[in-house]
């Protein structure tokens, strides 16, 4: 798929581009369905499972501390996008909001419009991983999340959840949406885990 709107990575960026992907001009949109419309002040995320279950507001997380990040973008339909620039909340540090017992192995996100995806705690609970409410300087737009999304840049994009509103602790594997549908329980980029190997 090389062409207009996508370029085959020069040398220099090799190392940072999975192999099968290419870089994608633009910062392309994907997703399954219609872009749920959620204003601020209506936003909630709620945690429930293997956890004391708590509800979070938009004032609750920006009473948390903010970060900016730049991340790699990779989705699993091949293209790629580097450098992108982010500002939210570390999930290690929104994790110091809430009490998870401690059998909790896995967590199911999930989402407004009905979207979910699955994610093991020790890829959760990354110091890179956050949860972003601006891309590039503006409120993060709707067709790419907002208000607010979770960014997991060392596993394929769409682990990372757009318009979250649910962390549901688990003590076992759950698959969600595309994970059902035939795509890898975990989705590391630069081990190609694309497919599940039961289909
Ligand atoms: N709620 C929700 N989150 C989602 C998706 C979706 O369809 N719904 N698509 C996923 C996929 S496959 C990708 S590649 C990224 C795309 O993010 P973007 O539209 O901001 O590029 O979001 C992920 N998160
Ligand atoms: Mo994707």
């Amino acid at each position: 798929m090389v062409g207009k709107f996508f370029q085959k990575p020069g040398a220099d960026l090799q190392d940072r581009v999975p192999p099968g992907q290419h870089l994608a001009k633009g910062f392309p949109v994907l997703t399954y369905g219609e872009t749920p419309s959620v204003d601020r002040e209506s936003w909630e995320l709620k945690v429930w499972g293997l956890a004391t279950p708590k509800t979070f507001t938009w004032q609750d997380l920006m009473a948390m501390p903010q970060h900016e990040f730049t991340a790699d973008f990779h989705c699993v339909t091949t293209w790629s996008k580097l450098d992108v620039q982010w500002v939210g909340v570390k999930v290690i540090d929104f994790m110091q909001q809430i009490e998870v017992d401690p059998a909790a192995s896995h967590l199911m996100q999930h989402c407004y419009g009905g979207y979910t995806t699955n994610i093991a705690m020790a890829d959760f609970l990354r110091e890179e991983n956050f949860l972003a409410h601006t891309l590039f300087g503006e409120p993060l737009p709707a067709d790419h999340g907002g208000p607010l999304r979770l960014v997991v840049p060392h596993l394929y994009a769409w682990k990372s959840a757009k318009w979250i509103n649910g962390l549901e602790f688990l003590d076992r594997m759950e698959l969600g949406f595309w994970e059902r549908n035939g795509y890898h329980h975990r989705g590391e980029p630069f081990a190609e885990e694309r497919y599940s190997s039961r289909f």
